[in-house]
Formats: structure tokens, sequence, C-alpha cells
């Protein structure tokens, strides 16, 4: 039986020193290197990376011994996800009992994201997964051959607390960052809407990932770091890998003593960019349907747009039928135009005969001007 038990590791970090944080890198190890790259991260930078390293991406296993081996130099401090637990927890309980719902995990992610941690993990040990039998008889070699990766998971803190800023996956669920000790690894990982939902202002900024930033807005949707100055939260998940206009974030904090107004961030994807050729004003009232509440009806369905109306919020929109899913869901969408000026750079997510849905500076919305 895998023991994983809440850590909370104590940190001082050297004035002078940058402090880099990302999270839910997801297996996306492309991103996670440009990202870095992007950043100009040197080896006298402290680079946080706040837990869900593996899955969903297609470089799960990679990704985590790339984390691993850059963990060797001492200046990258990455902790533990609810997703790395989850795994490490279900490869654990892998049994007789378990194995149809588990294969059923492997087909899932293989459909979505072409591979699963667990898929690769067997793969390497000579193991290919076409039905439930296949999984159990991958288990003992696997977790023979990856004690090493199993271990380094296992032993990742759960929080992480500095002089400034206190670094947690999902959130604390105690105002105190001592008393957070009692509560489980995951109702420390996995605190959804933590921002909104916790009662506490804390000490410390307390700096999470896990719930991308984009699902906490009604009206837009927009993937960059939020900080929260009353609550004292920096919330950096921009959704990389789960949603397809997504990007990775990078929190950069100039120094250990410096204030919330001095942080800032960088952010990479892989969206083709193109530049506007004309202006345009932002929209009022926009609403950003998200699969929280994603649930919609059909009022009338054309042929490139259907005519609907969103449940949660009672707004009637066109929005374009690849958008729908089925005939009582939508993907995430959204009806805001971007305020635009000429020779912005737009990163181009769909195109309709009525215009484009572009992401501009990390907000998605409509442009509805010509761009090469
Ligand atoms: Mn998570």
């Amino acid at each position: 039986m895998i023991n994983l038990t809440t850590r909370i590791e104590h940190i001082t970090v050297e004035q002078g020193r940058r402090i880099l944080v990302t999270s839910d890198i997801h297996g996306n190890l492309s991103y996670f290197k440009k990202l870095l790259q992007k950043a100009e991260f040197c080896d006298n930078d402290i680079l946080f990376i706040v837990g869900d390293i593996v899955e969903k991406g297609n470089e799960n296993l990679n990704t985590l011994r790339y984390v691993m081996e850059l963990c060797e130099k001492g200046n990258v401090i990455p902790l533990i996800g609810n997703v790395d637990a989850n795994r490490l927890k279900i490869i654990d309980e892998l049994c007789e009992d378990n194995v149809n719902g588990f294969y059923k995990y492997i087909l899932n992610l293989r459909e979505w994201a072409g591979t699963s941690f667990y898929e690769e993990l067997a793969n390497e040990c000579g193991y290919a997964l076409n039905c439930a039998e296949d999984v159990l008889a991958a288990k003992q070699a696997v977790i023979t051959h990856f004690e090493n990766e199993f271990n380094f998971l296992k032993n990742l803190p759960t929080v992480t607390e500095t002089q400034n800023f206190v670094f947690v996956h999902g959130g604390l669920r105690e105002q105190q960052v001592s008393n957070n000790i009692n509560k489980g690894i995951f109702e420390l990982t996995k605190f959804d809407t933590f921002m909104t939902e916790t009662p506490h202002t804390f000490e410390k900024y307390v700096i999470v990932g896990h719930w991308p930033v984009c699902l906490y807005s009604n009206c837009t949707q927009q993937f960059n770091p939020i900080i929260n100055r009353d609550k004292k939260i920096i919330s950096i998940d921009g959704g990389c890998g789960v949603k397809k206009d997504g990007q990775l974030n990078l929190l950069i904090i100039p120094d250990i003593n410096c204030s919330a107004d001095e942080i800032t961030y960088i952010s990479y994807d892989e969206i083709p960019c193109v530049s506007a050729l004309e202006s345009q004003e932002a929209s009022e009232n926009s609403v950003h349907i998200s699969w929280i509440d994603n649930e919609i009806r059909i009022i009338e369905k054309g042929e490139e747009f259907s005519f609907i109306e969103h449940i949660q919020s009672g707004k009637r929109l066109n929005i374009p039928n690849s958008y729908l899913r089925g005939e009582n869901k939508c993907a995430d969408y959204t009806d805001y135009v971007l305020p635009v000026n000429k020779g912005d750079s737009l990163s181009l997510i769909a195109q309709t005969s009525k215009g484009c849905i572009v992401k501009k500076d990390g907000v998605t919305g409509w442009y509805y001007g010509k761009y090469v």
C-alpha cells in the first residue's frame, strides 16, 4: 500500500534571485521547454513547479524525467499535484477488481491525448496495452522499472513555504500554513475554485495551479495569472493542454522580497499567429460559457451558426455549430468582441464566414477585421 502523506516544506530563498513559477504542465514537454527558453531560465533562478507534471499531454514520462533532471542542480522545486498523486495511487491499487475501469481510462486518454502516463510506462517495459489483461500484466514490471520515478513523485512536498510566498497545487484549507499538516494530500492538491471558495485572507501570498483561471469568469475567457490582492492568492493555471486555446504560464517574481505589484508573467502556446489589419472596439455584456455551466438549448439550428439559449445566464446568442456538443451542451465559448488595434498579434483559434475567434494577450474573443 502506498502511503501518500501531506508534507510541508520550508525554504529560505536568497535575495537577488529571480523566482519563476509554473504549474499544470500535464505532460506537455515542448510547452515547458519553450517557456523556460522564453524566460531565459538560468542557474541563478529558482523555479517552482506547482504540481500536475504528468497526464493529459503526449510526453508524460519524458516531462517527469526532464523535471527530475532539472532538480539535480538544486534550483528547481517541484510540488505534487492531485493528478500526480492520483496516478501513484491508482497504479498502486491496480488489481483484477478495478482493471476494467483502469483500461477505460487508458482508452479515453489514448483517444484524447494520444497516450497516457501508464501506457508510456508499460510501453517502455515492453508491454502493449490492447486489453484489460495487458494492463494488469504490466503492473509488476512498471513498479520495478520505475522505482526512481515513483519515489521522486511520492517524496514531493505538498506545500512549500518561503519567506513571502507559499506554494501549493490546489489551495490551503487552513489559514495558518502549519495547520494544513492535518489535511489530506488530496484536500490540498484538489481544491477546486480555491480563489473564490476559500473564506481566508492569507498572511503570505499563496500561489496555486490546478484550477484553470479561465473558469473564474462568466463574462470573458482569459488565461493569464490572476492576482487576488484581497485574499492574497495568485492563481496561475493557464489550462495548458486542457483547453484548446490554453497556455502554459510562468510567473516571474523578480526577488523574494518584492511586492505583488512587481510580479509579471509570460506564457507560451502553440496557436498560429496572424497580424490584424483593422481596429475594432470591445463589446459589452459578453458571456463566457465554460464546461462548468455549458448547458444550452438550441432555438434554431442554422447551417454554420445556431441560435441558442445559455441556460445558466439566460442569454441568447449565435454560436458556430462546431462549438455545439450534441443537443444541449456546447464547448467553451465566448461572444466577447476583443478590442483590437491595427498591427496587433492575434492567435487564430477558429475561422468562420463572419469573423474569427482569436486570442490576444491571453484573452479570447471575436475579431471581425482582415488579417495577414
Ligand atoms: Mn490539478
